[in-house]
């Protein structure tokens, strides 16, 4: 197939995931266009395969043009003609577009454009349906954009109820999770790093997190602080960057636990930190997968999760680590206590957590999924085609097309 691939490509999980899907697609011999304002980030990076060079992978730029009179940048219409341009140009025969709002809308108009003669297939990750698209103004658009596609999926299945409970969408959603690849995320041998990390021995606790509000990072550091005072030796990780970074490197040194807390900024490389650690934590206010929390669970860490969201679904209470409510940072710190000090319990929910996420979620389980919708939408058209209601060609294997655009950086 000729996919094309619409996502934000910076650390967020849902580009992560769009990219990750992008490289698996194109080692299974599909062509991928991944049609974005930057370059993804997991195309390229320390620690990942560098991708961009493979012959079925083409990264298409949006430009944005200026002009004094724009006061605002017309993103979402460059979108649109970029994906209008590499779909005629490259003959796509799908575009999966990653966030609703603006990439399924965009979708949605590039298919007008090109008179129906392409699929749109949409996944839903989370804030995009669980803060973005409920200000009020948005919600017409974002039905239409859920609608208007021909296949839709949402992360979980707390994300699907809620699209079609706050949007009353008459849309078939399928639920496919997030999911790993186990060669990147599988436990490494840390003892160096954990050496470095902890010199006297400490337990380490970590977080990783784009620091926005809604992931609630200052629990973790709350959870620290009773942790410490319960005379247990340990660390907090935190890594990645974002808004809230500020705010929680202020309340380290106002609880006096500055010394016990590293901010390590934003990694490429998480497997070994990861593999270093001893339990991960998500107290995260609202949550519709936990995309990083599967992959400390692939490097074998337990989780003490919210139960916010999806965040159920992922880890599982008591097995894969520890469930708490949202916001209970005593629970928080109980639940990560009872993993620091009883090695049994820590050792059957990492081994739990591990086998959970390399099986359930591993990307030669679920990648298969997302080609299964693809071709589905592909044959409904095909069907048609046969009937005379919809005469365009469907391509289903690799064929040979011009390459990008010029303008594009194929
Ligand atoms: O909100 C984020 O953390 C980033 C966001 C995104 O869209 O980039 O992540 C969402 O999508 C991920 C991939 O599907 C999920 O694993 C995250 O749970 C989800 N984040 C939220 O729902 C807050």
């Amino acid at each position: 197939m000729n996919i094309g691939i619409t996502c934000y490509p910076t650390y967020g999980g849902s580009g992560v995931v769009a990219t990750e899907l992008g490289k698996s697609l194109a080692e299974r011999g599909h062509r991928v266009h991944f049609i974005t304002y930057a370059l993804p980030m997991r195309l390229t990076g320390a620690g990942h395969e560098d991708a961009r060079y493979l012959d079925n992978i083409f990264y298409h730029e949006v430009e944005m043009s200026t002009y004094p009179l724009f006061e605002f940048p017309l993103y979402s219409m460059a979108l649109t003609s970029a994906m209008v341009e590499v779909a005629r140009f490259e003959k796509l025969d799908l575009i999966h577009a990653h966030y609703a709002i603006p990439h399924a809308t965009a979708a949605v108009l590039a298919k007008q454009i090109l008179k129906n003669d392409i699929k749109i297939v949409t996944t839903l990750h989370g804030t995009d349906i669980t803060l973005v698209g409920l200000e009020p103004s948005f919600e017409p658009l974002m039905k239409f954009s859920i609608e208007s596609s021909d296949a839709v999926t949402a992360v979980s299945q707390y994300l699907r109820d809620e699209t079609i409970g706050n949007y009353d969408v008459e849309k078939e959603i399928e639920v496919i999770p997030n999911f790993i690849d186990t060669e990147t995320f599988r436990p490494i041998d840390s003892k160096n790093l954990k050496r470095l990390l902890a010199p006297n021995g400490e337990k380490l606790l970590v977080h990783t997190s784009n620091f926005r509000e809604v992931k609630r990072v200052k629990d973790t550091i709350h959870a620290l602080k009773i942790i410490l005072d319960r005379g247990i030796k340990a660390k907090l990780l935190l890594i990645g960057d974002g808004p809230d970074r500020g705010e929680c490197q202020a309340l380290a040194r106002e609880l006096g636990i500055w010394q016990q807390t590293r901010f390590l900024g934003k990694q490429s490389e998480l497997a070994s930190v990861l593999s270093a650690s001893d339990v991960f934590l998500m107290p995260s206010g609202n949550e519709s997968f936990g995309l990083s929390a599967l992959e400390a669970m692939a490097c074998g860490v337990p989780v003490v999760s919210s139960d916010a969201g999806g965040l159920p679904e992922l880890n599982i209470d008591g097995e894969t680590g520890f469930v708490v409510p949202v916001g209970d940072i005593q629970a928080l710190a109980e639940r990560t206590t009872e993993l620091l000090t009883n090695k049994p319990l820590h050792t059957r929910t990492a081994k739990a957590a591990y086998r959970r996420a390399t099986g359930e979620f591993a990307k030669e389980r679920i990648v298969p999924i997302y080609e299964a919708v693809y071709k589905s939408v592909l044959n409904k058209s095909a069907q048609k085609s046969k009937a005379g209601i919809n005469p365009k060609p469907v391509r289903t294997s690799k064929h040979t097309s011009e390459r990008s655009h010029p303008s594009y950086h194929g």
